[in-house]
């Protein structure tokens, strides 16, 4: 096996981005007001936004025999997400189930509910994570907002949507709350401090409501918000109503000598791999750690991790560094321990990051037989790029250089683990030829060709062996280069600050596109496709 094929690809991370520009004593200056949105059980809400008949049914979405989702019915009668299908109808045998493994119409709903958000966000400052969630800054909006408030009639408010048309925009009643808060509370202060964090957060929580009311009547979703002053905030705090609710987190954000700041409290009970940022890799060697048990699986909280003897920027660097891991990871995860997280909202990110088309199977063992998938897989992967990557105008709006394949060699009976078994996956990148852009050509003959020029002779050189059994193949683009008009107002130190960004990435969440990173097999870290050939020196040495 030469080191290329050392290298198996992880799926479903996302990422929250860390910034380190403060730490968790620099005083909160000025801070963004961020959102944070996420559609409730988001493929059967599709399902029911088709037919909506379906809405009073306990409804599954199946993709092989698992339920990805199942609708808030579902759940009250005893189904979850990630649930045999069979589990699933023995629970609730009344159950609808819906197949949802082509992923076209999930990924029109999010690019339209996307679409819609951004339209309201001055600025278009929303980012995409994955199909079903969003950050919106909307720092602008709130500041101006806060500025129009009438502080003797706080009741009789009017949000204002459009600088220049002052008639847009809603009614609203800035003496109270929107939705549910952290800590909980029962009236906001009688004579609110109008330029107070508070206050700003009083009016976001407002346009939040109006934002989630607009996507439900309008499209027909519903969604769960956060507000709060970073990404890492927003999202945790969204999740303590759901579905279909609300959640501002509260000030003080800032702790005193007597008291902790209500983003302790909050963070403090967490346990640490719900903390996004935080993937089961680097949770499991904090528990290891606390507890001196390797695979240890107690409960270990955020505030057990914070207040550990010893515990601080440096002790995380030993615990968490090592090769492939990002420089600066201890003071970084310390941060996010004390809810510091000073990362932007990537915007304009529609594009994805890669284009991945897999399939599995029981049995793959035959060249004829590969060649014959591969075709599938090469026209889909096509028809996915001309779907997402071309224009209205026929333009691509962006170049993948980077051709993909990866394969899951099947292991022998009771020869393997199933952790090691999920991430056996072997890969090889080649660049990719340019004919795949042509756009007068008919996608099979493009398909036939790609398998033909590209990909069979990856597969030669991934399997020189005669005899092989695959449970899995992946066929991928990655390393986009937009095309120039859609950089045109991107900040180049924006996007390189995401690349480096990537390196931090350590949530394993899943998400639709897997991120051009790839976990070494010698040593376990994930490196980032651009690092693979520094990382690949660094163990040859
Ligand atoms: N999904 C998937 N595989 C997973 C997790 C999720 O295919 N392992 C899909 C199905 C979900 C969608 O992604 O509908 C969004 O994921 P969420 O975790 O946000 O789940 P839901 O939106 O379905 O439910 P919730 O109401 O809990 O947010
Ligand atoms: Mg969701």
């Amino acid at each position: 096996m030469d080191i290329d094929s050392q290298f198996s690809t992880v799926l479903g991370r996302t990422s929250i981005f860390i910034g380190t520009r403060s730490s968790p004593n620099t005083p909160a200056m000025a801070q963004n007001i961020i959102l944070h949105l996420d559609y409730d059980c988001f493929y059967a809400s599709v399902f029911e936004v088709e037919q909506p008949a379906l809405r009073s049914l306990p409804l599954a979405v199946q993709q092989k025999q698992i339920v990805v989702t199942c609708n808030y019915e579902a759940r009250r009668r005893g189904l979850h997400k990630l649930q045999l299908i069979k589990d699933a109808k023995r629970i609730c045998p009344d159950v609808v189930i819906v197949l949802g493994e082509d992923l076209t119409k999930f990924r029109n709903a999010s690019k339209e509910l996307y679409l819609l958000v951004r339209a309201l966000v001055w600025g278009g400052r929303v980012e995409k994570l994955g199909f079903d969630e969003l950050f919106l800054d909307v720092t602008e909006m709130i500041d101006y907002n806060v500025e129009m408030l009438n502080p003797n009639d706080l009741a009789h408010s009017f949000f204002h949507l459009d600088r220049q048309d002052p008639t847009e925009g809603f009614i609203y009643d800035a003496s109270q709350f929107c939705g549910s808060t952290f800590p909980v509370t029962e009236v906001a202060p009688a004579t609110p401090d109008l330029s107070s964090l508070g206050m700003r957060l009083l009016v976001a929580s407002h346009l939040q409501g109006h934002i989630r009311s607009k996507l439900e009547h309008q499209i027909g979703f519903t969604a769960t918000g956060g507000i709060s002053t970073s990404k890492l905030l927003a999202k945790l705090v969204g999740s303590v109503h759901k579905p279909n609710g609300q959640t501002t987190l509260l000030p003080p954000y800032e702790s005193t000598p007597e008291e902790d700041s209500n983003v302790l409290k909050f963070l403090d009970e967490h346990e640490i791999r719900k903390i996004p940022g935080i993937g089961s890799r680097m949770a499991q060697k904090l528990r290891t750690h606390l507890t001196g048990k390797e695979d240890s699986d107690e409960k270990v909280t955020v505030r057990d991790v914070r207040l550990f003897p010893g515990m601080g920027p440096a002790s995380l660097e030993k615990i968490l560094g090592g090769p492939g891991s990002a420089k600066g990871i201890g003071s970084k995860m310390w941060n996010v321990l004390h809810g510091v997280d000073t990362s932007e909202i990537l915007e304009g990110r529609d594009l994805p990051t890669q284009i991945s088309i897999e399939d599995s199977y029981g049995r793959l063992d035959t060249l004829e037989a590969v060649r014959r998938e591969l075709v599938v897989l090469s026209r889909s992967l096509i028809r996915r790029m001309r779907t997402d990557l071309v224009d209205e105008t026929s333009r691509w709006r962006a170049h993948p250089r980077t051709l993909r394949l990866s394969t899951r060699p099947r292991p022998p009976p009771g020869s393997e683990t199933g952790r090691t078994y999920q991430s056996n996956r072997i890969s090889r990148s080649v660049p990719l030829p340019g004919f795949v852009f042509h756009l007068e050509e008919h996608v099979d003959a493009l398909a036939e060709r790609l398998v033909q020029e590209s990909v069979l002779s990856m597969f030669r050189r991934l399997h020189p062996d005669k005899s092989w059994n695959l449970s899995l193949l992946n066929l991928a683009v990655t390393n986009l280069v937009e095309s120039a008009g859609e950089q045109q107002s991107r900040d180049i130190g924006k996007m390189f600050q995401q690349q480096v960004e990537a390196e931090v990435d350590v949530s394993d969440e899943w998400d639709d596109e897997p991120l051009a990173s790839l976990d070494c097999v010698l040593c376990g870290y994930p490196i980032p496709l651009f690092a693979i050939e520094a990382h690949q020196m660094y163990h040859a040495q």
